[in-house]
């Protein structure tokens, strides 16, 4: 192996604790090499992966990854979060000890990248300057050049940042072996696999993925799980999974910022990088700050502050057209270097499609192969109605390729937040939107977010699948002490930002049309949801929250049937009766969880029954 001091040296990487780090885990897992990489190195990557067949050209300055077919999406069952001390147990957190995880992942990582390059990716996920930048500078060490290329778009990418550090030891260590990948049994008992934050350590251990938040470990493990850790141990702000967009009435010059978290494939990236429906678009501009995850904090000023702690999306591909989010599809145009996953992709052409790109899918079968890389043409009877891509395929391109991405979305100060949105996929019961003004009512609508099942025999029929704030999967300590973090962060702001619960996904009791178009649309509720905050209208009060009266929306140059706008925008009684039910025993599961909040539900309930 190479001397990793000389190599260390050469690359610029001043911080002794940094290198420390990296000659310890050197040690252990026995690369062949050891390269300190900065964003200034993709192009070089870029051919390198080219010549050795990782990725594939998918037309200009575009290209295309294929993951290996048993490892395309984040796995629950083997996310850990390990600490020394057992009361961070949560009931999401699937929390061990932290000396059993850790011995564990270096037996398992020890030798496990023999004759491989080791890359040492020093990250910021934070823009330089922001007042959390010491919570945001990490390491990751992954034997994966993909992950490096992913690594460049999604995070800020130099060693500077971690030269520059105030606290010289304040970053996060983030180990990433990609393993035999053919050989890890995943999804089997003897599954192989464990991704492992070690919470009060800030220590990322994750061992046998190449793909998405088990292996890019700024994006999940560290901007979420360990950032969720540290807001709260700290006790200084939150890190959740939400989307961030600003709106500017151009008519009245007033600019907003909302935030919001709906579970993972339930429509952060499309309402982040959303369109004014045309009607609208003379008015109201609107802009992309982030799609995934925003850390939000207290300013002096007494105002809730947000940022997106990210450098790119890694956005859902399936169903991404020019209808439903086309700054999507110019954030992924020729020459915007972006990375496709487990798209389909056509070997002769380079050109790449997935489900819902076109209506129909090409007609030409002509070079196609699916994202396992078999021949279209090839299939038989029984494999013609399987998708070409991936359900979970994902592209990967720079927060700078959206088009409409904020002109101040590097700005260290953050953005005020005026609106904090929940939202899943809920088929009846949930209105468009219903605001809440009142805290307490506002983090219990978090902590109740649910989404349906998406499997019949996963739940009981019209019991949703919970995942508070949609932090289940990246929930990192208790949650009667998130909810009390909560309770305190947004507690302390002169000027707090106005709560509401969105829902795009109500159905059609008898056909299952979506009763509301989505999409572009969406931004209607959006508005309401302002003009409520600024006092411009009064909705209708109900036990829920405010919904809109009908003629305080703006419907200009949209067909809705006039039914299903009443259907929107009405509360089913009986249907909120029996959710009640369900939701006291998803909060019991919580010990600790603060009075405030159960008063908040016990209201929410007597409401109903009146
Ligand atoms: P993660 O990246 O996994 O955290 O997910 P996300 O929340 O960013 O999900 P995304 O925005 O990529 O949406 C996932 C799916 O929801 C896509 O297939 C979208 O087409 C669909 N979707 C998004 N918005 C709407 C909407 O307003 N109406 C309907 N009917 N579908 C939508
Ligand atoms: C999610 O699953 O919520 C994602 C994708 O945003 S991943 O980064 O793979 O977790
Ligand atoms: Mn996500």
């Amino acid at each position: 192996m190479a001397d990793v001091d000389a190599v260390l040296e050469s690359a610029g990487l001043k911080n002794e604790k940094v290198r420390e780090y990296v000659r310890h885990w050197a040690e252990i897992t026995s690369p062949a090499n050891i390269e300190v990489v900065s964003v200034a190195d993709d192009d070089r990557l870029i051919e390198e992966a080219l010549d050795a067949n990782e990725i594939e050209p998918a037309g200009e300055g575009l290209y295309y990854s294929r993951s290996y077919y048993k490892d395309t999406a984040r796995s629950e069952e083997r996310t850990i979060v390990a600490t020394n001390n057992e009361s961070d147990k949560g009931v999401y957190n699937n929390w061990h000890p932290a000396g059993e995880m850790k011995a564990k992942l270096t037996g398992l990582m020890r030798g496990a990248s023999a004759g491989k390059t080791m890359y040492v990716i020093p990250y910021l996920m934070a823009a330089p300057g922001s007042p959390l930048e010491k919570y945001a500078a990490g390491v990751q060490l992954t034997d994966n050049r993909s992950v490096v290329l992913h690594m460049n778009r999604m995070a800020r990418v130099h060693v500077d940042y971690l030269n520059n550090l105030e606290d010289q030891d304040s970053f996060v260590r983030a180990v990433h072996v990609t393993g035999d990948l053919e050989n890890l049994g995943q999804g089997t008992p003897e599954d192989k696999r464990y991704f492992v934050t070690v919470a009060d350590e800030r220590t990322i251990l994750h061992f046998g993925s190449s793909y998405g938040g088990n292996a890019l470990l700024g994006k999940i493990a560290h901007g979420l799980r360990q950032a969720a850790y540290d807001g709260w141990a700290s006790r200084g702000f939150l890190a959740e999974q939400f989307m961030l967009l600003g709106i500017t009435d151009k008519r009245t010059g007033k600019r907003y910022h909302i935030a919001g978290g709906f579970p993972s494939a339930s429509g952060k990236t499309n309402l982040a990088m959303t369109l004014p429906p045309d009607a609208l678009g003379d008015r109201y501009h609107v802009e992309f700050y982030g799609d995934d995850i925003t850390w939000l904090w207290v300013g002096e000023d007494g105002r809730l502050y947000g940022m997106n702690p990210e450098f790119g999306v890694f956005g859902v591909a399936k169903d991404t057209n020019e209808g439903t989010n086309p700054t999507a599809i110019e954030s992924i145009a020729p020459g915007t270097k972006a990375i496709f996953t487990n798209v389909a992709y056509n070997e002769k052409t380079r050109a790449v499609w997935w489900e819902g790109r076109t209506k129909n899918p090409p007609a030409d079968l002509d070079g196609w192969l699916d994202w396992k890389g078999n021949r279209i043409t090839d299939r038989d009877a029984a494999q013609a109605g399987d998708p070409w891509a991936h359900p979970n395929s994902r592209f990967t391109t720079t927060l700078a390729n959206v088009p409409n991405v904020a002109a101040d979305y590097g700005d260290p100060r953050g953005v005020p937040i005026d609106g904090i949105i929940f939202g899943g996929r809920t088929r009846d019961r949930e209105p468009l939107i219903r605001a809440i003004t009142d805290l307490a009512e506002g983090v219990y609508d978090g902590l109740t977010l649910g989404a349906e099942a998406t499997f019949a025999a996963e739940g009981v029929d019209g019991q949703l699948r919970y995942d508070p704030m949609s932090m289940r999967p990246f929930m990192s300590y208790p949650e009667g002490k998130y909810a009390a973090h909560w309770l305190a962060i947004i507690g302390q702001c002169a000027e707090p930002p106005i709560f509401a619960h969105v829902n795009w996904f109500q159905r059609d009791a008898e056909d299952g049309h979506f009763l509301w178009p989505g999409y572009r649309d969406n931004l209607r509720a959006l508005l309401w949801l302002m003009r409520l905050h600024e006092g411009e209208v009064t909705g209708v009060p109900t036990p829920v929250g405010i919904l809109p009266a009908k003629d305080e929306l703006n419907l200009d140059g949209l067909a809705i049937d006039a039914g299903d706008l009443d259907k929107l925008l009405t509360i089913d009684t009986a249907r909120w009766r029996q959710e009640m039910g369900f939701r006291e025993s998803h909060l019991a599961q919580f010990d600790g969880l603060p009075e405030e909040i159960w008063a908040a539900h016990r209201r929410v309930a007597a409401a109903l029954e009146e």
